[in-house]
C-alpha cells in the first residue's frame, strides 16, 4: 500500500478502496468474521490490524537501513512507558487518517466509535511514564534508530474508582482482548538469574551461578514517527519460566506447587508498582527491576557482538539512556557481561560503560532516590554486589586522591553507611554514566547543588540539562483538531514539521478574528467535554464558565490542597458578597494517589466532599462547580486539555522535576497559573510575563524559610481567609458524616506544613482574582492565550531529543 501524506482527492479515492479492501480482508482471515457478522469490536481490530499492515512494511525498512548504514542506536531503558492509546496515533502519523473514517463509514462505522474500545495502555504512573512515550514517538520523527526497553505489565497503572468520594483500586486489564499492535519474538529471549553464588573459575576469573533462572520474551510494539519516516521498537518483556509445570508434582496431587516457577515467573510482570516518587522497597521491585535491565544490556551487547563483533567498539554503536535509576543496575550488568562474558579487562570494560550510557534524573525528592537494603542486594545480585563494591573503591580513591574530605566521601560512595547499609542507586547511575542530566533549567541546577553537590564536585562536566518535551502530534495535532485547522488557516501547514514555526502567530495575537476564531475552538472544545464529564460524573458543566484544572499525579508537594482550601475560600466569598461580580469557574481536578499514601487518598476525599457541597448549594449559582474526574489517564487527558482555560502548576518551589502537563496546556491555548517552579520557569521566560500567572515563593525562599524555622501557625493566624477556610474543612463542614475526617489534615498545616501551604496561600489567592479580572477581558485574554500557543513550540520533545542526540547521545 502507498502511502504518501497530503494526497490529492483522486488518489485518495483509490487509496479508500485499496484500505477498505484490506480491511475485509483482515475481517474474514485473521479475525475470523463475516463482514454482516462482525461486531464493533472486530471492525476495530481489523482497522488495527489493517494499519499494523502498513506499519510493518516501514517497520521493515527502517531496521534494514540501521543493519545496512552501520549507524548508532539509541536504548531508552525505562521500567515505565505511558503510551495511552495508539490507533489515531498511528493513523494520524501514516496520514491515513481521512482514509479509513471513509472506508469504515462505507460499512456505517464511526472511526471515532470504534477509537473509543481501544483499552489505554497505561504502563506507567505520570510525568516519567508520558516522557518516555513522547521521547519514543519523537526519536522516530525524528528518524533517529531506537529502541525502548521495558517490562510487558499485565496489569499496567489501576483503573481509579471513585465510591462515596474514596480512590479506588482495581486492576486495569487491558490485555484481556488481545493487543493487536504486538508481535511476540520468542526469538529474543534471555536467562535472567537470582541469587546464587560466583566461584572462582581460576585464572583470576570467576562465574556467577544463579539459583533462580527466569526467561525474558522480548515482545515488540512498532512506534511510528510523524509522517511514517521511520518505525522504531519499544521491546517489552515478558516472563516465562524454564519449567512451566513440574508434572511429577502435579500428578502427585500438588496442582498449586506444581505451577510455582510459572507463578514467580507471572508475579514479576505482574504490575506496575503504583508508586510515583516514592519508593515501593520491595524485593519484587528489585527483581524486575533487574530483569527487565538484564534483558536489555544482554540484548544490546548481543546485538553489537553480532554485528560489529568487539565489544570494545559498544559505545560507537549504542548509547544506552537510564530513565532515572529503576535501571541503574544496568551499571553493573553491563560491566559483568564485559568482564565475565566477554573476558575484557576492568578498567576497560569501566571506559566502555561510562562511555555507553547516561542518566536521567528526574527527581530531587530524598524518599524517591532509590537505595536497596544490601543484604537484599547481595542476596539477589551477588555477582554485582563484588562489582559495585570494585567500583565504589576506584571512585573513593579518586575522591580522596582530588582532597575531598570524610564528610564528601561518605556522601559520594556509592553505599549509604549511616543506619542500616544500602546500595545507593543514584550515585552508581552517576559514576557509571557520562552525561547525567535533569529535565529543567532550575531542576539540573539544584541537582548540583543539594543531591549531587559533591559527586560535581568530583565529576564536574558530567551533569547538563535537558529541559522535558511534550510530542506536538499526540499533545496537538491530534487530540485538538480544530486549533490545528485554525492554525492553519492563520500560518499555514509548516508547524506541523517544526512546532517553533508556531511563533509566526504571534502576529494574530491582537487580530480580533483569528481571537473570535480561537473562542470558538475553544468553546466547542469545553461543549465536548462538560458532555463527556456530564456522562461520567452527572454534574452539569457551563461551557461559558472559566474552565480551571489541575489534572496530575496527586502528591502533596503538587499541592492540590492548596487548591482546594482555596476553592473553599472561594465559595466562602462567592456566599458572603454575592453582589459582586464574580468570575463564573469550573474546578477540575483529576489523578490517581499512591494506594498506601494516606493523605493523598484524602485529598481525594476532600476534592468529592467539596464538590458535593459546592454543586448542590443553590446560594453560589452558577458560579462555581467542583468535579473530580474519576480514573484520569492519556485519553482523558486529549479530553481535558483542549478544553482548559486555565491550567494549575502550583508545586511548592524546587520539588517538581519539570512538570510535562505545564507544555500541554500552554500549546493548547490555556493560562497558566504556577510558581517558580520546574518548567514553570522556562514557559514564562518562552511566553513573556504578562501570559502567565506567576506566584509564591522561589525554590530560593522555601529553602531559606525552612532553614531559619519557618512558623505556618502565625501565618494561618494572620491571613483571615485561610483561617477560615481551614477551619471549615476542620470542623467538618463539607464532612458532616464524619466530621473528624480532616482535622488531621487541617492541623498539619499549623504544625508542619512542610510544603508550605500557608506561605504562599494569600499570594495564590490574589493570583487567582487576577485572573478574574482578566478573564473580564475576553479580548485580552484570547491574545494572551494565543501567545501562549505561539510561544511554547520548543516544549516540543523533538527539540529536546534532539539536544539528547546532539549532546549525549552522539547520533
Ligand atoms: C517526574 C517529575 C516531573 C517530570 C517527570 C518527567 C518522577 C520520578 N519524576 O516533574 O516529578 O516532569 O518526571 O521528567 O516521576
Amino acid at each position: 500500500m502507498q502511502v504518501e501524506p497530503g494526497a490529492m482527492s483522486l488518489e485518495i479515492t483509490s487509496k479508500v478502496a485499496e484500505i477498505d479492501a484490506h480491511i475485509i480482508d483482515v475481517l474474514r482471515h485473521r479475525v475470523g468474521k463475516d463482514e454482516r457478522a462482525a461486531k464493533p469490536h472486530d471492525w476495530y481490530t481489523a482497522t488495527c490490524l489493517t494499519l499494523r499492515d502498513v506499519v510493518i512494511d516501514r517497520w521493515m525498512e527502517s531496521t534494514r537501513k540501521t543493519y545496512d548504514e552501520g549507524g548508532k542506536r539509541v536504548y531508552y531503558l525505562s521500567l515505565e512507558f505511558l503510551i495511552g492509546r495508539l490507533l489515531r496515533d498511528a493513523l494520524s502519523n501514516l496520514g491515513l487518517t481521512r482514509e479509513m473514517e471513509k472506508a469504515l463509514a462505507s460499512h456505517g462505522f464511526d472511526l471515532a466509535a470504534l477509537e473509543e474500545l481501544e483499552p489505554d495502555a497505561a504502563l506507567g504512573n505520570g510525568g516519567l511514564g508520558r516522557l518516555a512515550a513522547c521521547f519514543m514517538e519523537s526519536l522516530a520523527s525524528l528518524d533517529i534508530a531506537a529502541y525502548g526497553y521495558g517490562i510487558r505489565y499485565v496489569n499496567g497503572m489501576f483503573r481509579q474508582r471513585i465510591d462515596d468520594g474514596w480512590q479506588v483500586e482495581l486492576p486495569e486489564t487491558w490485555l484481556s482482548h488481545g493487543n493487536p499492535w504486538e508481535f511476540d519474538r520468542r526469538e529474543s529471549a534471555y536467562l535472567i538469574g537470582f541469587g546464587g553464588e560466583v566461584v572462582d573459575t581460576g585464572a583470576g576469573g570467576v562465574e556467577w551461578h544463579p539459583h533462580e533462572k527466569v526467561e525474558a520474551n522480548a515482545v515488540d510494539t512498532p512506534v511510528v514517527g510523524y509522517k511514517g519516516k521511520r518505525v522504531n521498537t519499544l521491546r517489552l518483556w515478558t516472563a516465562n519460566p524454564l519449567d512451566p509445570i513440574r508434572l511429577d508434582a502435579f500428578n502427585a496431587g500438588d496442582h498449586a506447587g506444581a505451577l510455582a516457577e510459572q507463578v514467580r515467573a507471572d508475579a514479576l510482570v505482574r504490575v506496575l508498582y503504583p508508586a510515583d516518587s516514592t519508593p515501593a522497597g520491595q524485593e519484587l521491585r528489585l527483581r524486575q527491576e533487574y530483569f527487565f535491565t538484564s534483558a536489555s544490556i544482554q540484548d544490546i551487547v548481543r546485538r553489537h557482538a553480532q554485528h560489529h563483533g568487539d565489544v570494545r567498539t559498544l559505545p560507537d554503536k549504542a548509547a544506552i539512556q537510564l530513565n532515572d535509576t529503576h535501571p541503574s543496575v544496568a551499571v553493573a550488568e553491563l560491566m559483568r557481561l564485559l568482564v565475565d562474558v566477554h573476558g575484557l579487562e576492568f578498567n576497560e570494560a569501566w571506559d566502555v560503560t561510562k562511555r555507553t550510557v547516561g542518566y536521567t534524573n528526574h527527581t530531587l525528592l530524598p524518599e524517591a532516590l532509590e537505595s536497596w537494603p544490601l543484604p537484599l542486594f547481595e542476596r539477589l545480585l551477588p555477582r554485582h554486589m563484588q562489582i559495585i563494591y570494585a567500583i565504589n573503591s576506584r571512585v573513593l580513591r579518586e575522591a580522596r586522591k582530588a582532597g575531598m574530605d570524610d564528610r564528601a566521601i561518605a556522601a559520594i560512595s556509592l553505599i549509604d553507611e549511616g543506619g542500616e547499609r544500602r546500595v545507593r542507586m543514584a550515585n552508581l547511575a552517576f559514576v557509571g554514566a557520562h552525561s547525567i542530566n535533569g529535565v529543567a533549567a532550575l531542576h539540573t541546577e539544584l541537582m548540583k547543588t543539594t543531591v549531587f553537590a559533591d559527586l560535581h564536585a568530583l565529576y564536574p562536566t558530567r551533569i547538563n540539562n535537558k529541559t522535558n518535551g511534550v510530542t506536538p502530534r499526540r499533545w496537538l495535532q491530534q487530540c485538538n483538531p480544530k486549533l490545528v485547522a485554525a492554525i492553519k488557516d492563520a500560518i499555514g501547514p509548516d508547524f506541523l514539521d517544526d512546532a517553533q514555526k508556531l511563533a509566526e502567530l504571534n502576529a494574530f495575537a491582537d487580530d480580533a478574528q483569528f481571537g473570535e476564531r480561537i473562542a470558538e475552538v475553544k468553546r466547542a472544545n469545553k461543549v465536548a467535554l462538560a458532555g463527556h464529564l456530564k456522562q461520567l460524573t452527572g454534574i452539569r458543566l457551563d461551557p461559558d464558565a472559566l474552565f480551571d484544572v489541575q489534572i496530575k499525579r496527586i502528591h502533596e508537594y503538587k499541592r492540590q490542597l492548596l487548591n482546594l482550601v482555596e476553592t473553599v475560600a472561594l465559595y466562602d466569598q462567592i456566599r458572603s458578597h454575592p453582589e459582586r461580580d464574580w468570575t463564573p469557574r469550573v474546578k477540575i481536578f483529576g489523578g490517581k494517589a499512591a494506594p498506601s499514601y494516606h493523605n493523598a487518598k484524602l485529598i481525594i476525599k476532600l476534592a468529592n466532599d467539596i464538590a458535593r457541597r459546592v454543586n448542590s448549594d443553590p446560594s453560589v449559582g452558577g458560579l462555581l462547580k467542583v468535579v473530580f474526574v474519576p480514573n484520569y489517564n492519556v485519553t482523558l487527558a486529549e479530553r481535558i486539555i483542549p478544553a482548559a482555560d486555565l491550567s494549575e502548576q502550583i508545586s511548592t518551589a524546587g520539588m517538581e522535576a519539570s512538570g510535562t502537563g505545564n507544555m500541554k496546556f500552554a500549546l493548547n491555548g490555556a493560562l497558566t497559573i504556577g510558581t517558580l517552579d520546574g518548567a514553570n520557569v522556562e514557559i514564562k521566560e518562552h511566553v513573556g510575563d504578562e501570559n502567565i500567572v506567576i506566584f509564591g515563593l522561589t525554590a530560593d525562599e522555601v529553602a531559606e524559610q525552612r532553614a531559619n524555622g519557618y512558623n505556618p501557625r502565625a501565618i494561618i493566624e494572620g491571613s483571615r481567609e485561610l483561617q477560615q477556610a481551614i477551619s471549615a474543612i476542620a470542623s467538618g463542614v463539607f464532612s458532616p458524616d464524619d466530621p473528624h475526617r480532616y482535622a488531621g489534615l487541617m492541623g498539619g498545616l499549623y504544625d508542619s506544613d512542610w510544603f508550605m501551604l500557608a506561605a504562599d496561600f494569600d499570594a495564590y489567592h490574589a493570583a487567582q482574582r487576577a485572573v478574574d479580572r482578566r478573564w473580564e477581558d475576553q479580548q485580552a485574554w484570547r491574545a494572551s492565550a494565543i501567545r501562549n500557543i505561539a510561544n511554547v513550540g520548543w516544549f516540543s520533545s523533538d527539540r529536546t531529543i534532539g539536544e539528547y542526540a546532539r549532546d549525549i547521545w552522539g547520533v
